[in-house]
């Protein structure tokens, strides 16, 4: 992003004190259907919410919106209109005076300081970084036995370019005193507060992880300011991990000695401390930790369940997949259920938490029905595996993704 256009965030930014969330009048909208029970959502057109386009209804309030598959699995970056959306409380700020927004960077620090957008602009060296930010539990409703929570399909994921200032130079500027261990992110939802202690989005990254020079407190997203609903004026980014450590409105950079006892960090988003997260249905004696860093993942985009392909024709299978917290090094497919596998062609590389386009020439040798499957294989860590990982909050599923064609 150029110095002019970031001189023009900061003008578009203060058009913002008109957004309100809509009202949600909502009749004869269309529907679509998950492939699981109860799967039917409403899709909202566009401008049900402010600044998004059509979008898959999860919840009104506080929002879900589902990214349609349709947008996301053809595009390396989401549109800003199309970013799926998920907030926790239901007040959180609709309407930011860009003038006085301040975020504060203090804590276990010699130096506190707080700054104005304008500073956080221009006083740092900013830099663009492709990052998928992915929910927890996106593609919760393909877990079996079910789980509770939002019945995700795999929209919950979108992929931006981001641009912003590492926060490894805003925590150089407060100057860490030794002993600091963690650094915590509050959002502007705690100013609507009426029980403290529960009513305030609060995530804690470990000291290391948030001065690693890739965590970003962003600005800009693929180029534009970001949608209210995505977090405007200012956002974390923690490429590779989930998006729950993603807080949307900062307003708070706390050094600490401690990893937070709050609820956000104590009692949700934890997983079985296991490789994978996973765990057996039922078992007991799990020890849980807090979840962090994302699991690679592969999607087919273009072929559905019954699709019909003539038989000795090529057809270009289409997908997208990233590596997680590594980069992507192959998608490869199979057609023997696993038997063997050929590489994809992928697409350009936007950089190692990016999505990446991949593409690959199918042609049916002979006529019936054969199940093919993706696999994506970062540069460390697992594989993508044939069977989601389980656990009871439902998170981090990555199953290989498997479509049934019919050749004839
Ligand atoms: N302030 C704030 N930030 C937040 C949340 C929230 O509820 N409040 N939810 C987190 C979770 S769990 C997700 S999945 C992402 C969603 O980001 P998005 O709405 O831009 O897609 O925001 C994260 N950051
Ligand atoms: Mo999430």
């Amino acid at each position: 992003m150029t110095d002019r256009t970031r001189r023009q965030l900061l003008q578009t930014m203060a058009g913002l004190g008109a957004a309100e969330l809509a009202g949600c009048e909502r009749g004869a909208n269309k529907t679509t259907t998950f492939p699981f029970e109860n799967g039917t959502r409403e899709i909202v057109p566009a401008g049900t919410f402010p600044e998004k386009a059509a979008m898959i209804l999860q919840r009104t309030r506080p929002p879900l919106l589902e990214t349609p598959w349709s947008v996301l699995g053809s595009n390396v970056f989401t549109p800003n209109e199309s970013f799926f959306v998920r907030w926790h409380l239901p007040d959180f700020p609709t309407d930011i005076d860009i003038d006085t927004y301040r975020v504060r960077v203090f804590g276990h620090v010699e130096a506190p300081y707080e700054l104005s957008l304008q500073q956080l602009m221009e006083g740092f060296q900013p830099i663009d970084l492709a990052a998928v930010n992915q929910c927890s539990g996106n593609s919760r409703g393909r877990v079996t036995p079910r789980v509770a929570g939002a019945q995700w399909l795999d929209g919950a994921m979108s992929n931006a370019l981001w641009t912003g200032v590492p926060l490894s130079q805003l925590l150089a500027q407060a100057k860490p005193l030794p002993g600091a261990t963690h650094v915590a992110f509050r959002s502007r939802e705690r100013l609507f507060a009426m029980f403290p202690s529960r009513d305030l989005y609060e995530k804690y990254v470990p000291f290391a992880k948030a001065n690693d020079g890739e965590v970003i407190v962003a600005y800009g997203m693929n180029g534009k300011q970001m949608p209210v609903l995505n977090g405007s004026p200012i956002r974390l980014i923690v490429p590779g991990w989930y998006s729950t450590y993603w807080v949307k409105m900062l307003s708070e950079i706390e050094v600490t000695t401690h990893p937070g006892p709050n609820l956000w960090m104590a009692d949700a988003y934890k997983v079985p401390n296991t490789p994978n997260g996973g765990m057996k249905p039922g078992e007991t004696g799990v020890e849980f930790v807090p979840i962090s860093a994302m699991n690679p993942r592969s999607f087919l985009s273009n072929l559905q369940d019954g699709a019909r392909l003539p038989v000795g024709r090529p057809f270009e299978i289409r997908g997208l997949a990233f590596g997680g917290d590594a980069a992507l090094t192959s998608v490869d497919l199979s057609s023997d259920g696993g038997a063997s596998w050929q590489p994809a062609k992928l697409g350009k590389d936007w950089g190692k938490y990016s999505f990446r386009l991949w593409s690959f020439t199918y042609a049916p040798q002979r006529a019936g029905k054969t199940t093919l499957i993706a696999r994506a294989t970062p540069a460390k860590g697992e594989q993508q595996p044939m069977v989601g990982v389980w656990n009871p909050g439902g998170f981090m599923y990555n199953a290989a993704p498997r479509v049934s064609i019919v050749a004839g």
